[in-house]
């Protein structure tokens, strides 16, 4: 695998999993694979897990890792090209990111959707300028679109926790104060949609998924139907995709608290484990009863992120040799 930005570049997710949970037996099996190697991290965005469980991981490999927090103490970045460059902005993308891949080997990038332009964030620009033009393989710590590194620990915690062979998983919609990206459930989808599990949909009427990452997988408008018979809650909030409505890409279209996952929500489930990528809004996402409950798996689920970015810096690294 040379870069890293959807499910199809993982290959077949069975032997995905096999190998992560080898991995997880012996997180330092391959120890010797980084050495002399050195990831860059480059965030335009916060974070928690990915920014500390992707450093673990690429120290699991024996890499030297280097953070850059573009937002904080480096220059403003512009990413336009043609534009009259005398305003805020001190450095253009087309320079900045081929100096950073002259410092490293292998580098993950964070920039989530601006909201500002449909087709710039579901064409990736900004992370397809680092596949361009740094001269490095390339992996998304959560882009515009899409967040792998957590669709494949969300697939790994599935696979620990299952109780049955095919179990039922409901991606649900819930409220949230602020407008957020689609990567979450977009790659959520695009990996459920290859997992061997009954994968639903629901959400209110007009935050449609873009039918790329939909694909084949039934979306149920109706919250209660689609949780009877639920193996797993995955639960997110995300603002208009955009998808029936352009005009409202981004756009908050619903505060609706009944769609928060709480106990009762839980009791139209069979006996569900829930799950959240986090970082997560009590009482607006989820009650704090359902988040703190045995059947809740948001710890185990951000502890995975260390196992799976382990995977694919490993194969990055197999494939650069
Ligand atoms: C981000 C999102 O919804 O995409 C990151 C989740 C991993 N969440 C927030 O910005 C709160
Ligand atoms: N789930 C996740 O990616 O969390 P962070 O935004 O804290 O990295």
């Amino acid at each position: 695998m040379r870069h890293f930005t959807n499910v199809k570049d993982m290959g077949d997710l069975h032997v995905a999993l096999q190998e992560a949970l080898e991995i997880k037996k012996d997180r330092y099996k391959y120890v010797e694979l980084g050495k002399h190697k050195t990831l860059l991290m480059v965030f335009f965005n916060s974070s928690l897990r990915t920014r500390l469980s992707t450093q673990k991981a690429a120290m699991n490999l024996g890499m030297n890792v280097i953070v850059l927090d573009v937002n904080q103490g480096a220059w403003k970045l512009e990413t336009e090209r043609g534009v009259i460059m005398d305003g805020d902005k001190s450095e253009h993308l087309l320079e900045a990111v081929p100096v950073m891949g002259s410092y490293c080997d292998i580098i993950g990038v964070r920039s989530f959707a601006h909201f500002e332009n449909r087709e710039d964030d579901y064409t990736e620009k900004i992370l397809n300028q680092f596949i361009q033009y740094s001269g490095r393989p390339v992996f998304s710590m959560e882009a515009a679109t899409g967040h792998p590194l957590q669709a494949f620990a969300d697939l790994i915690t599935i696979e620990e926790h299952k109780e049955t062979k095919r179990p039922k998983v409901v991606l649900t919609w819930a409220p949230h104060p602020k407008a957020l990206p689609q990567a979450v459930p977009n790659s959520f989808a695009d990996w459920m949609n290859e997992a061997d599990v009954d994968f639903v949909i629901t959400h209110p009427e007009g935050y449609e998924l873009d039918p790329k990452f939909v694909r084949g997988a039934k979306v149920e408008y109706d919250q209660k139907k689609a949780f009877e018979g639920a193996d797993f809650i995955y639960a997110k909030n995300w603002a208009c995709p955009g998808v029936t409505r352009p005009e409202d890409y981004g756009k908050i279209l619903s505060k609706d608290m009944s769609w928060t996952v709480d106990a009762e929500h839980m009791s139209w489930t069979n006996n569900a484990q829930f799950m959240h990528c986090l970082p997560v809004r009590r009482n607006m996402i989820v009650s704090d009863d359902v988040i703190e409950s045995p059947r809740s798996l948001v710890i185990p689920e951000a502890a995975n992120r260390e196992i799976s970015a382990t995977v694919v810096l490993k194969r990055i690294l197999e494939e650069i040799g």
